[in-house]
């Protein structure tokens, strides 16, 4: 394909878009997906047309009920009349994982309405990881009129979390047991839940699971604004996932009122701005290191112990981003 047909073709997916098109989506989806100049050409296009949907983050281990909460909150939204996408990640299933699979089978209920867009999202070419990736395809989806973006991801890593955090409104879902999850809250990890969710409602401890949170939770937002709510929910019967979407609702005027909603939005940026130089420095950096003389001069010295690495380091950081 020459550059020129694919510069029409970019343009008229970033315009198909906008008038609604979910195959120009999906498409575009996967090119932000590998990353590269054709996702910064879309992601260039569409900037006007974004900044206006919800972002909403599901986290919480595997297994605990997420994707069945998505659903039900998907059937909550759409009785708002709302446009509702969503992006599953699933670091652990690349390709056709039992989970993504059964996200899909799940989700099933929803795939005739066309104000609902859901999408697996795999780690695929960029280097960045899934963060850059989520940031970018969540740009899509808003810029396909999605008034309300969910993004579901398996667990509490560090990756994880990053991902959570390009969400306005974060959900951590856990369920009756979760005594790892507790000891996560209590100590903090999990200080990124604007919202906790204790799913499985049905299964033996879940008022108990739900004190216990509700208890840590008392010590670690002592004098904040926000207090998040604690909800027990059935997911797979839809019983409290409305008052769940009305403490969404609740925190999507709390951050509005409170002028958090620009504070976090800036915080994003700048997270994914950091993000994003590390990554071009990164390249840069090995990409200099392969070729340059200086720095295989300096790997020589390294060998025979004539220079410590971090004297090295800094000699490299000087070479390689001083010019
Ligand atoms: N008993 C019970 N099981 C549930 C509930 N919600 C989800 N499940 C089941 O828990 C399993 C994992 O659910 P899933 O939504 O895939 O969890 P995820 O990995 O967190 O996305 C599935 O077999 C669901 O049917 C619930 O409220 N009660
Ligand atoms: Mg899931």
């Amino acid at each position: 394909m020459s550059s020129g047909t694919l510069k029409f073709s970019l343009e008229s997916i970033a315009e198909n878009i906008v008038k609604g098109d979910r195959r120009a989506l999906a498409r575009a989806l996967s090119i932000v997906e590998d990353g590269g100049p054709e996702a910064l050409e879309l992601v260039q296009r569409l900037l006007p047309k974004t900044g206006n949907a919800q972002l909403i983050g599901v986290t919480g281990s595997p297994g605990v009920g997420k994707s069945t909460l998505v659903d039900a909150l998907i059937s909550e939204i759409r009785a708002a009349g709302l446009k509702v996408g969503v992006l599953a990640i699933d670091p652990s299933s690349p390709f056709t994982g039992g989970a993504i699979l059964g996200d899909r089978i799940r989700m099933q209920a929803h795939t005739m309405d066309k104000n609902v867009f859901i999408r697996s999202m795999a780690n695929r070419g960029h280097a960045g990881g899934t963060a850059l990736a989520t940031y970018d395809a969540a740009r899509m989806l808003e810029a396909g009129g999605y008034d309300v973006i969910i993004i579901e991801t398996v667990g509490v890593g560090q990756s994880e979390l990053a991902i959570a955090q390009t969400a306005d409104t974060t959900i951590l879902v856990l369920m009756p047991g979760s005594g790892d999850d507790i000891q996560a809250i209590k100590s903090g990890i999990m200080e990124i839940g604007d919202i906790f969710v204790v799913n499985k409602g049905d299964l033996p401890g879940a008022n108990k699971t739900a004190s216990e949170i509700i208890a840590s939770l008392e010590l670690s937002t002592k004098g904040s604004e926000w207090k998040p709510p604690v909800h027990v929910t059935n997911a797979e019967v839809n019983e409290g996932v409305n008052a769940v979407w009305n403490s969404v609702a609740a925190h999507k005027n709390y951050l509005n009122s409170s002028g958090q909603l620009k504070l976090r939005r800036k915080h994003k940026l700048q997270t994914e701005l950091s993000e994003l130089v590390a990554e071009i420095a990164r390249n840069k950096l090995n990409d200099s290191l392969e070729k340059s003389q200086a720095a295989q001069k300096l790997m020589n010295q390294l060998l025979e112990s004539e220079l410590d690495p971090h004297s090295a380091a800094r000699e490299v950081f000087e070479k390689i981003f001083s010019n």
